[in-house]
């Protein structure tokens, strides 16, 4: 079997370059070369490609001087390759061993042969290939559904074939070049196998922000590269069709300029469309905009929808003016239908097209815990204080049900009509967890992000890969942040990571946390005793707090979250239910509900209660693990477990820590219900032994701490107003 030539153009990848190197290595099928094109990426790229070019003697690499553009870069490529076949890889992507070789396998008499292409957003996907059951499919008439997604990787090419039909990347767009190539080689190839078996893992990077790929680049760029890459493959095919001498010829060429036209009018609907939004944007793409409609057939057209018809009449005509009034009833019209089709999109709709545009209420606040989960944390301690001291203010709570709360807050269901009604006309919005992305933030408005944690595991952008449930969290999580105002903060370390990690740069409040306030203001044994009351806790019993987080990799959909209880709650009631009950409280993302129904008098499901600051106050002693409910506990001075089953798996694969848990966290790490029950029958010895470490623990996360949190974020935010 001939050698194949992958052919890599690198550009800033250094985080991934070791994963897509490695998985080209590793291929089952040996006779590859590796040409690696350096597009002038930085230095510690650089050094990071000769480092691992000289693990394979298969690999070779070369240096632009100057950034030519992953085009130039495949076009080089292509140029030194001394293979059979040609196969393009980007060095952010990689590929399970297989691949190229049931690609080889089954290319045949074929000039291409084609894999399937499978989005990820971290490194370690895995395909299940089993050998020898391969389906592959022989495409002819629809062959151009292969490239649906525009893309020539995971293709394998006969480099015969490339050579004498020259087909080249056009260097001059920045993005799309890849259809200057495949159209052109769809055209002659003929038939095209595909085998779904053949994967390759292309990355979404969950970090446009930072480190954008091409395809997440300004939009305008990549319409008028569209534009551009339309325009002359259409060209290109109308004159291969007036050349075509045979009937069959015409006929693949006319398969060609369908494709390209509803490819054309299918990105016109989904993106142009919608950057047109802002009417300004059109004027300076109008004339490319024209020139694409006109090159379009007629017979392609007249299959979309009226909307789309009426919208090409002015644009068929070069008419701006026109196609502006067009353009913008129709975008009415799509905000229209799109609120229409649920009660939530009606909302925001009403949200943005009436409620916003009203004049908002000056003296009134927002305020929102744990997405309206709870009336809790420093929002309550924040309204709390207002409602004593602040007697001209009104207040609005979200919550998902109703619930008796002290004051005489106006009480809003979450998403209901009447919660958007509030939000636009508070003119203080405070919550301690991010408010959805599509609220825009009324004029004039205050958000004061309170922020529910010192931060323990890698936040946003000090995440690599993202493994929880929503795929977009960096991009979101920075829209969303951009709208606040001011932002709470529980110690200078957490100061110094927010600003980086949510790469804020607004107003900071270095008060401790309001929600803190309690621990310093109700710590006596009357309060402690009437809350134990109230809670149904009996009076004889000393108490310990399991208070776990959330797992990132476990979950049954989008902020639904699993948990599985790995303490054995027989043996500790066993052991230590003569003195101890116990309180379980899980995350407020956990789904899961605890079945402990056996354990009647020494379990306690506090899951669901409001204010684990108050479960704080009640129990002897805390058991956590990666939450950072530890941080605000040790406000309190009392003995604190770190029940860390898996810390491994925590912190090497889902999040990594901020500080060296092993070494500095003010408890003994346990790994089962053995070594707590021997910490709990000795707690007095580990409160000894852990005593230097807890006072150095205290001094650098609970020193800003001092009851009075709530007092110093109002006179801030609200009084100096
Ligand atoms: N919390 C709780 N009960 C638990 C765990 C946490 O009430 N069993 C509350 C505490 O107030 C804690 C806060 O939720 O400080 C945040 O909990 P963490 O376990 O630190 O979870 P975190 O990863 O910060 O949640 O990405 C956004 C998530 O909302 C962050």
């Amino acid at each position: 079997m001939g050698k194949v030539s992958v052919i890599i153009p690198v550009f800033n990848t250094t985080e991934f370059l070791k994963k897509s190197i490695g998985s080209l290595i590793e291929q089952t099928y040996k006779n590859i070369e590796i040409i690696l094109i350096d597009d002038a990426s930085s230095v510690a790229c650089s050094n990071s490609l000769e480092e691992l070019s000289k693990q394979d003697k298969r690999i070779k690499l070369h240096h632009f001087a100057a950034n030519m553009g992953v085009a130039a870069a495949r076009n080089f490529g292509i140029e030194k390759a001394t293979g059979e076949f040609l196969y393009f890889m980007d060095s952010d992507d990689y590929l399970p061993k297989q691949t190229i070789e049931i690609l080889i396998n089954h290319i045949k008499e074929f000039n291409i042969i084609r894999g399937q292409t499978r989005k990820v957003y971290f490194s370690s996907a895995l395909a299940v290939i089993l050998d020898g059951l391969y389906q592959v499919k022989i495409y002819g008439d629809k062959k151009y559904t292969l490239i649906k997604n525009e893309s020539v990787l995971n293709s394998l090419f006969r480099a015969d074939f490339v050579r004498d039909n020259q087909l080249t990347f056009d260097e001059d767009v920045r993005l799309y070049s890849d259809l200057t190539f495949m159209v052109p080689a769809f055209m002659v190839a003929g038939q095209i196998p595909y085998v779904k078996e053949a994967v390759y893992f292309k990355r979404k990077r969950n970090d446009a922000i930072n480190n954008p790929s091409l395809s997440q680049q300004d939009t305008e760029v990549k319409i008028k590269s569209y534009m551009r890459v339309y325009n002359s493959l259409k060209k290109q095919a109308i004159s291969f069709l007036d050349e075509s001498e045979t009937e069959e010829e015409a006929e693949d060429i006319q398969k060609a300029l369908d494709y390209l036209d509803r490819h054309f009018l299918n990105f016109y609907r989904k993106t142009i469309v919608s950057y047109f939004l802002d009417e300004t944007r059109i004027m300076p793409l109008f004339n490319e905009l024209a020139e694409s409609f006109q090159l379009i057939d007629s017979k392609e057209l007249n299959k979309y929808s009226w909307v789309l018809k009426n919208e090409a009449k002015p644009i068929l005509v070069n008419n701006l003016k026109k196609y502006i009034r067009v353009s913008k009833r129709h975008h009415e019209l799509r905000q229209l239908r799109n609120g229409l089709k649920k009660k939530r999109k009606f909302y925001i709709y009403i949200y943005k097209k009436f409620f916003l545009k009203r004049k908002a209420d000056e003296k009134l606040v927002f305020f929102e815990s744990f997405l309206g989960k709870n009336y809790s944390d420093s929002p309550k301690y924040i309204y709390e204080y207002m409602l004593k001291n602040n007697p001209e203010y009104k207040f609005v709570w979200s919550f998902n049900e109703k619930k008796d709360i002290p004051g005489n807050a106006t009480q809003v269901i979450r998403f209901s009509l009447r919660y958007f009604y509030y939000l636009a006309k508070s003119k203080y919005w405070v919550s301690n967890s991010r408010l959805p992305r599509y609220l825009d933030k009324p004029a004039g408005n205050i958000y004061l992000q309170t922020w529910h944690g010192t931060p323990l595991k890698h936040l946003v952008f000090d995440m690599d890969d993202v493994h929880s449930a929503d795929p977009n969290y960096k991009q979101h999580f920075y829209d969303q942040s951009r709208r606040w105002d001011y932002l709470s903060s529980p110690n200078q370390y957490s100061s110094e990571i927010f600003k980086r990690a949510f790469k804020y740069d607004g107003k900071m409040l270095e008060f401790g946390y309001p929600r803190n306030d309690i621990l310093y203001k109700r710590d006596t044994e009357k309060e402690i005793r009437a809350l134990k009351e109230k809670m149904g806790l009996p009076l004889d019993k000393k108490v310990i707090l399991y208070a776990p987080t959330w797992r990132d990799d476990e979950f049954y959909g989008r902020g639904k979250y699993k948990f599985t209880l790995q303490m054995n709650l027989d043996q500790m009631k066993k052991e230590l239910g003569d003195e101890y009950v116990i309180i379980l409280r899980m995350h407020y993302f956990i789904a899961s509900v605890l079945d402990i129904t056996e354990y009647e008098q020494f379990a306690y499901d506090f899951s669901s209660y409001d204010d684990i600051a108050e479960l704080y106050l009640v129990s002897d002693m805390l058991i956590t693990d990666y939450s950072s409910v530890f941080f605000d506990y040790a406000n309190l001075k009392r003995p604190i477990l770190f029940f860390m089953y898996d810390l491994e798996k925590y912190r090497d694969t889902l999040r990594g820590f901020y500080i060296d848990v092993e070494n500095e966290v003010p408890g003994p790490i346990l790994r089962s219900t053995d070594e707590i029950v021997r910490s709990i029958k000795d707690i007095d010895g580990v409160q000894m032994s852990y005593r230097d470490k807890y006072r150095i623990f205290y001094e650098r996360f609970c020193k800003w701490d001092d009851g009075d949190a709530s007092k110093k974020t109002v006179e801030v935010v609200f009084e100096n107003e």
